[in-house]
Parts: C-alpha cells; sequence; structure tokens
C-alpha cells in the first residue's frame, strides 16, 4: 500500500518510522511518503494561510499549495484513483469498519489540515482525481490532523497482511465482531491477594470460551451500550441474548 501525508508539520509523523509501522516500511509493505506543504509555496514567507472571508476566528489554509502538493502526489503515482483523507471533526467517524476498508485500498493520502481548516474549494477540485473522505476520530477537537493520522494509519496499517506477525491477535481483538474485548490475565494466577478466574484453569475450552462471550457482552453493556443497541443479535443463542 502507497500512503502519502501532507502536513506542515512533517516531523510531527516521525512515530510512523517506529513499532510495527516503521518495520512494515523497512518490509516494503507500506510505501510511505510525508510531504511539507510549505514546500509548495512561492513566497518568501512560505504562506500557508490567510484570513476566512466572512470573517471570523483563526485562519483558513489557502487553497493553492495544496492543490500544487496534491496534484505533485497524484502525478507521482499514476494508479487508479486514490483515496483523500481529510482529517476533520466534521467529518464521518473512523471506526473498525472503515479502517479495514481503507485497508483494501491501493493509495490512500492525509491531508493535515491545522487552523480552522482548508478553503473548501480544494476538497471540490480534489474530487476530481481522488475520492475525497472527511474522517473523524470521535466528538473532540484537536488542534490539526496529525495526531489523527497517526491514529488512522495504524489502525489501517495493521490490518495489512504481514504487518502484524499473528493474524489470529486480529481476529479476538475488541470491535472485531462489535463486542468489547473479554478481560485477560497472566502469570503468577495469584497476584497480591487477587485470583485469575478460575475457569481459565480447568482446561476446558468451551467453558472458557463461554465465559469470555459472557465477559464480553457484560463489559460492552455496561461501558458501550450504544454498541449493544447496534448489535444483529440474530445469530446470538437466546442465553447470550440474556446477558
Ligand atoms: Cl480527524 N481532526 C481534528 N482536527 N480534530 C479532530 C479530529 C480530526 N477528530 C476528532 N477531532
Amino acid at each position: 500500500m502507497r500512503l502519502d501525508v501532507v502536513s506542515i508539520f512533517p516531523e510531527y509523523l516521525a512515530p510512523l518510522e517506529l513499532s510495527l509501522i516503521g518495520k512494515a516500511r523497512t518490509d516494503g509493505l507500506l510505501d510511505l511518503h510525508v510531504h511539507g506543504l510549505r514546500d509548495y509555496t512561492s513566497d518568501r514567507h512560505r504562506t500557508v494561510d490567510d484570513t476566512p472571508y466572512g470573517g471570523g476566528a483563526g485562519m483558513v489554509m489557502k487553497a493553492e499549495p495544496w492543490a500544487l502538493a496534491l496534484g505533485d502526489i497524484a502525478a507521482q503515482v499514476p494508479a487508479r484513483r486514490p483515496t483523500l483523507i481529510v482529517p476533520s471533526p466534521a467529518g464521518e467517524v473512523f471506526n473498525q469498519k472503515l479502517a479495514y476498508e481503507l485497508a483494501e485500498e491501493e493509495h490512500l493520502v492525509f491531508a493535515c489540515g491545522r487552523y480552522e481548516g482548508i478553503d473548501e474549494r480544494v476538497l471540490e477540485w480534489a474530487a476530481e482525481q481522488f475520492t475525497v473522505r472527511p474522517v473523524s476520530l470521535g466528538d473532540y477537537v484537536l488542534n490539526g490532523g496529525e495526531v489523527a493520522v497517526l491514529a488512522m494509519v495504524e489502525a489501517i496499517g495493521r490490518l495489512i497482511p504481514g504487518v502484524v506477525g499473528n493474524p489470529e491477535s486480529l481476529i479476538e481483538e475488541s470491535h472485531s465482531d462489535g463486542l468489547l474485548e473479554y478481560p485477560v490475565y497472566t502469570k503468577p494466577s495469584t497476584w497480591r491477594g487477587r485470583d485469575i478466574p478460575e475457569v481459565l484453569l480447568s482446561g476446558n475450552h468451551g467453558k472458557i470460551a463461554k465465559f469470555r462471550r459472557e465477559h464480553q457482552l457484560r463489559r460492552t453493556a455496561a461501558r458501550r451500550p450504544d454498541l449493544i443497541a447496534a448489535l444483529d443479535v440474530s445469530h446470538f443463542s437466546k442465553t447470550e441474548r440474556n446477558v
């Protein structure tokens, strides 16, 4: 997968050289390029923002540097329509389903806005070459898209075959089946007077699976009732429906 990130703070994306994503890059699974937006300005001050038409607080990112940066990226990779992700609290909410969907793409481009956002005409213009998707991490406001891109690239990148060493760890994690993960324990079996649930020592795999499933449901109901409401319970057993 090819990934391009455009930002006025390219150093903000340095963590993408670390850990699993960094390894995926050196292994050739992710071809990731970070671009500095100011490299696409031509004035002495490398200006990327200006005051908003209509007035109001803050600054708006100018259209031309974005068009030059995105046009350059599109020309470098003349593949099929890349997806342009625009991190924004005004976007559709990012979740595991969207991560899976984006992990199927050949080429993702991330446009990190700062200030009050990017001149809206950039998104209209970009739609001629890209599939444009404004995406939000959730209902709160960050200062810019960079932190959101770190989160999204990690969530998407780990779903690409070969990036996570043991693909089985992707199957039983939170959100893979619409529920939160069950609680986990490791040695010692008694720690500071606290025992692990006895069933986990029983060796009875059927009972362990039932225990875990029940705790997934209990935890999800307690912490995320919105997820329970969204579940398709038609394939649930009668006992599961009553947990
Ligand atoms: Cl993707 N960007 C910004 N700037 N703020 C956010 C966000 C994204 N998601 C939640 N808040």
